[in-house]
């Protein structure tokens, strides 16, 4: 099966997806995300300079050889704008295999492990009482597990404290400043996580992310603190390079702790998986660079009893989103899948089949991996530059956002 075309789709239905489509001379088609939030236009070069040029013409159905050839291939190895890149077109490989064998790609990687995904969703307050509330909300509308945060005293708003921010872009502007106080925030932290277990009790899993903001020993500190309140995980404690330090945190707290949203390659995780210092791996499709290494980076993380928790922040595109629920259908050591509800813009641009009901998520059973792109729509959402924003603590210094 010879690729005859390729193309680079762009499209900003309510922020800026990247999408690689693969065209077959037995007409199958295949899809993959390549968004890399706030630097889509790298990714772009990248592929249409590099990548597409030396893929037409090669056999769709060899997708190791294409993937060692790009990773291998390019003497530069590793970094997002490359994963993601190669991750676009290995993606849009899998679906294409799995469309030609005439099965949903979970059967194709070994088949379902669980009937359905455990999935968390996001709450925030600016109060702790609204936090509170905001996660009751979720509860009463079944999901088991929810992502709390709050704004912070004494702070403007920064990403993953109050509701008036979210991670979406500041468009067309250059990147929005925040406000960061270390101090501040691990005095508040495990207040809301008291007033949560009062009173919303222990039935519901609760997650909180760091956002890479601490050192090691304030992460061990706060891993401390919210033991009483059994973390389902303590998210990006530490910034992720920054490795050793988990384990100096594993050292001082029982607190699970998750990490990988960043990372682009199994290298970036082989330290934490092999010494178990981590109990959740983030990594997830596109920016790990396609189903192929992400079920390696898996069964890696299996041997070391290290659970899967695929990044699915809707940043990423729902093609993304879909190969990561087949993944972890399939993953005998999944442990629970992100879930960002997707505006409803993005969901008529990328028709799919995965499901959501009752707090889990279930892939479908399309042939492929699912997900379509509407290109007739896709085109009436122009790309438009947008950045991640920037942090600064209180006296000027740039710190981690
Ligand atoms: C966050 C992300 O989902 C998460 O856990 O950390 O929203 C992250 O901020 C964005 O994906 C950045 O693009
Ligand atoms: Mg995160």
């Amino acid at each position: 099966m010879k690729i005859t075309d390729v193309k680079i789709i762009v499209t900003a239905p309510g922020r800026n997806f990247v999408t690689v489509k693969i065209f077959t001379d037995q007409g199958l088609t295949g899809i993959g995300d390549a968004t890399l939030n706030g630097r889509e236009k790298a990714v772009v070069a990248y592929l249409e300079d590099h990548l597409v040029p030396i893929l037409i013409g090669r056999d769709a159905s060899r997708i190791e050889d294409i993937w060692q050839y790009f990773y291998k291939g390019a003497y530069w190895r590793r970094g997002p704008v490359t994963m993601a890149a190669i991750g676009g077109i290995d993606t849009a490989l899998w679906d294409i295999k799995a469309k030609a064998a005439g099965m949903p790609l979970y059967q194709l990687l070994g088949g379902a492990s669980r009937e359905k995904m455990l999935c968390y969703v996001h709450a925030q307050g600016g109060e702790i009482a609204e936090a509170v509330d905001n996660v009751a909300k979720w509860m009463d509308k079944g999901y088991r597990a929810v992502r709390a945060q709050v704004g912070i005293p004494g702070l403007p708003a920064v990403y993953g404290t109050d509701n008036s921010t979210t991670n979406t872009a500041d468009r067309n502007n250059l990147p929005q400043e925040e406000t960061w106080s270390t101090a501040k925030y691990m005095r508040h932290v495990p207040m809301l996580f008291e007033a949560l277990r009062d009173q919303l009790g222990f039935d519901v899993e609760l997650l909180h992310d760091v956002h890479h903001r601490l050192t090691p020993i304030e992460a061990a500190r706060l891993g401390k603190d919210l033991e009483p309140y059994r973390l389902f995980w303590l998210e990006d404690a530490v910034a992720a390079e920054h490795q050793e330090g988990f384990r100096l945190i594993r050292n001082h707290t029982t607190t699970p702790l998750a990490v990988g949203e960043v990372f682009n390659t199994i290298w970036d995780a082989r330290l934490l998986i092999e010494e178990q210092l981590i109990d959740y791996i983030r990594m997830t499709t596109v920016h790990a660079g396609g189903v192929t290494p992400m079920r390696r980076i898996m069964d890696l993380a299996g041997i070391h009893n290290v659970r899967t928790a695929c990044h699915g922040a809707m940043d990423m595109s729902p093609a993304c989103f879909a190969a990561n629920l087949h993944l972890g259908l399939w993953a005998p050591n999944f442990g629970i899948q992100e879930y960002s509800p997707y505006l409803p813009e993005t969901l008529a641009v990328f028709p799919g089949a995965w499901t959501v009901a009752d707090g889990h998520l279930h892939p479908g059973d399309a042939p492929g991996h699912g997900v379509d792109i509407d290109e007739t729509l896709a085109a009436k959402y122009p790309y438009e530059r947008s950045y991640l924003p920037v942090n600064r603590l209180e006296d000027g210094t740039l710190w981690h956002w």
